[in-house]
């Protein structure tokens, strides 16, 4: 029976556990990153452990993220985080060095490697063929120390690509037909294989615009194979010698598959507020907007804006839309610039922004109030924007450019002749000068980390308790986002290193009373529904309810990164046996889990009293052994100090 590339690579990487289906395997990590907005609080952890220098192969600090510094702080952390980096052998991509998904792939990825970063996107990596997750920034820190990864061994959907792709549709509208087929819970413990014979018509920009969003199938990571396609790429960029064949076996076995037809394809949009809530543009067309952004780590390539730039030459943007555009990379802004396309684009009347997330992280560019936005990015929930009642459409910059130019939803189709070809460069414009090597080992010794007043220490964890007792302080609906528990956006990301200021914002999409009620009651649970914690990495989703004294997540179902931050914070994710017992907790049930601690340990069943109600209710733990001694112990940083001993 032959192999899959999901199983050859994580063959290669194992170093814990079998490669047996649901289990848990730990993995050796080549390559790590961090971007700012996790990465003060992954470097901190990371210190902690008191390991003087990385052990990966490649480990790097981008700056992207909180790039708007209308104070000390953001300024502050790159201080930080580049002085950190120098002393611990971390390369360091200084701020206006691009997103840092898309200076990985450009300078740093290598196919068949395993890369994890502090971010949910890291699995943009996957277009040239890299096994790249997402994962809390504990987890980072650990495998910068040279500790493994653990993730539940995957079942593998092989995504079977057929035909070609039509003129004006692109790569984001496969992906959004992928999120269509499967949903936001739809890649849950799965790994995404692209396979079959459209393979080879997409480009590296184009497989990692599908592998970036299939952070919102909820998936473990997406992958491509690295073929012909990945050594040009590679090549072009002056890093041919990186690159190895690999793929499927013909006889591979998948758990899952479905088929793509490229051809069939039409140009898609999510619509508010949830990226599979998928419609045809065509159904859309003519609704007024308001907003095109364009940009981000999805669709912020050399390949995407040469698109832009070539829809919008010698036009003029709708008198009522507001365009911005972001390249991705200093590579790309640099070669938009030499060829004139970025004066194309300045021309048309688009307000160029550096080349950082910016508007994909409410980091300006809010729209207007109930403002129509199209965006090229890959979330759109809700205000996540900045605007709480926004309403964000995710779509393909063919579509953005196009409507930014009508100044209403227009399928390019319909209003575009021919469309032109745009060749991949041969060459890339190449200069790593905005990248800051470290430290010499010798030199190290003498590197000073600069800290500024707003870095606040790491959130005191506790073993896991006895007997828990706590009202149900919160109940939540399906879906709920990372950024329902801990939002982002210009006002609060300046204090992702200061987990006390962050916590008056916990929720607050959903109850801006939960903070003060969960201090209240000093030790609290939080009752979800199915897919609780999709979306961002941010382990802050985990430390701020920790602050908040909320001992344990009572939920239907879980996304990965958030339960795995939840255990690694000392917080006990519990899932119900039967889903329909959601309804049998209403917010401020008293709650109690007697015996949990031992109860864990001998593995047996777990059952939450409802005191108020006066009934029992069935729950499941479904812990590793890892993870149970991790939650005894009180979260993974004194799991590392205690095993490290
Ligand atoms: C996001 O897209 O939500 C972010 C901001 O990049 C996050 C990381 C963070 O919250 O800092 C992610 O995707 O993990
Ligand atoms: Fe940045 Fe947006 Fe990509 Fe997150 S999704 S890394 S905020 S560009």
């Amino acid at each position: 029976m032959g192999y899959t590339i999901t199983e050859k690579i994580l063959k290669e990487h194992i170093v814990d556990g079998e490669l047996k289906k649901g289990t848990e395997i730990g993995l050796r990590i080549d390559q790590t990153l961090t971007q700012d907005a996790t990465g003060t609080m992954a470097y901190l952890e990371f210190e902690a452990m008191g390991v003087p220098r990385v052990k990966t192969e490649k480990s790097v600090a981008y700056i992207d993220h909180n790039t708007l510094q209308s104070g000390f702080e953001n300024a502050d952390d790159h201080r930080f985080i580049g002085s950190i980096a120098k002393k611990h052998g971390i390369y360091f991509s200084r701020p206006g060095n691009g997103i840092c998904h898309q200076v990985h792939l450009e300078r740093f990825g290598i196919p068949g490697k395993t890369l994890i970063g502090s971010d949910s996107h890291t699995p943009t990596g996957g277009g040239i063929g890299m096994f790249a997750c997402g994962a809390g920034g504990l987890d980072v820190a650990v495998a910068m120390g040279g500790g493994a990864y653990y993730i539940t061994c995957p079942e593998v959907v092989r995504v079977n690509l057929v035909g070609k792709l039509s003129d004006w549709v692109s790569a984001k509208d496969v992906i959004l037909e992928v999120l269509r087929v499967l949903t936001v819970k739809g890649g849950v413990g799965r790994v995404i294989e692209y396979a079959g014979e459209g393979v080879k018509t997409l480009s590296v920009p184009e497989r990692a615009t599908i592998t970036n969003m299939g952070a919102e199938l909820g998936a473990t990571t997406s992958i491509f194979p690295s073929d012909e396609v990945t050594r040009e790429f590679l090549k072009a960029q002056g890093r041919e010698d990186v690159w190895v064949e690999i793929k499927a076996d013909e006889d591979a076995v998948y758990d899952h598959e479905i088929t793509i037809d490229l051809s069939a394809l039409r140009p898609l949009s999510a619509c508010p507020h949830s990226p599979d809530n998928v419609k045809p543009v065509s159904e859309l067309k003519g609704m007024k907007i308001d907003q095109v952004c364009i940009g981000s780590c999805t669709n912020s390539s050399y390949y995407d804006l040469m698109k832009v730039a070539t829809i919008l030459k010698g036009k003029t943007c709708h008198p009522d839309v507001s365009l911005s555009i972001a390249p991705g990379s200093k590579q790309v802004f640099n070669m938009l610039a030499q060829n004139g396309a970025l004066a194309d684009l300045i021309s048309a009347g688009a307000r160029i922004l550096e080349c950082a997330c910016g508007p994909c992280i409410g980091m300006g560019q809010s729209p207007n109030s109930g403002g129509i936005s199209l965006r090229t990015f890959n979330r759109n929930f809700e205000g996540r924007s900045g605007t709480a009642d926004g309403q964000v459409y995710l779509v393909s910059p063919e579509v953005a450019s196009v409507s930014a130019l009508t100044g209403v939803f227009t399928d390019p189709h319909e209003v575009l002749g021919e469309m032109p070809k745009i060749e991949m460069p041969k060459e890339f414009l190449i200069n790593d000068n905005m990248v800051v090597a470290p430290a010499s080992e010798e030199e190290a010794k003498d590197v000073e980390i600069l800290r500024g007043p707003n870095i606040k220490p790491f959130p005191v964890t506790a073993p896991l308790e006895q007997t828990i007792k706590a009202p149900a302080v919160l109940k939540v609906g399906d879906n709920i986002t990372t950024d329902h528990i801990m939002p982002a956006g210009a006002k609060i990301l300046p204090y992702r290193s200061n987990i006390p200021y962050l916590s008056q914002f916990c929720f607050g999409v959903c109850d801006n009373t939960f903070p003060q009620r969960a201090l209240e009651a000093g030790k609290s649970i939080v009752v979800g529904g199915q897919n609780y914690g999709q979306g961002s990495s941010r382990e802050h989703a985990a430390l701020v309810p920790l602050y908040l004294g909320v001992k344990a997540v009572l939920v239907k179902s879980f996304a990965r990164i958030h339960r795995q931050n939840l255990i690694n914070a000392g917080i006990l994710p519990l899932t119900f046996v039967h889903e329909s017992d959601y309804d049998l907790i209403d917010q401020g049930d008293e709650l109690e889990l007697e015996n949990v601690r031992d109860l864990i340990v001998e593995g047996k069943d777990i059952v939450v009293k409802n005191v108020t109600k006066n009934i029992l209710i069935p729950v499941k733990s479904d812990l590793s052994g890892r993870a149970k001694d991790i939650l005894l112990l009180g979260g993974l940083l004194n799991y590392t100090k205690e095993t490290n001993k």
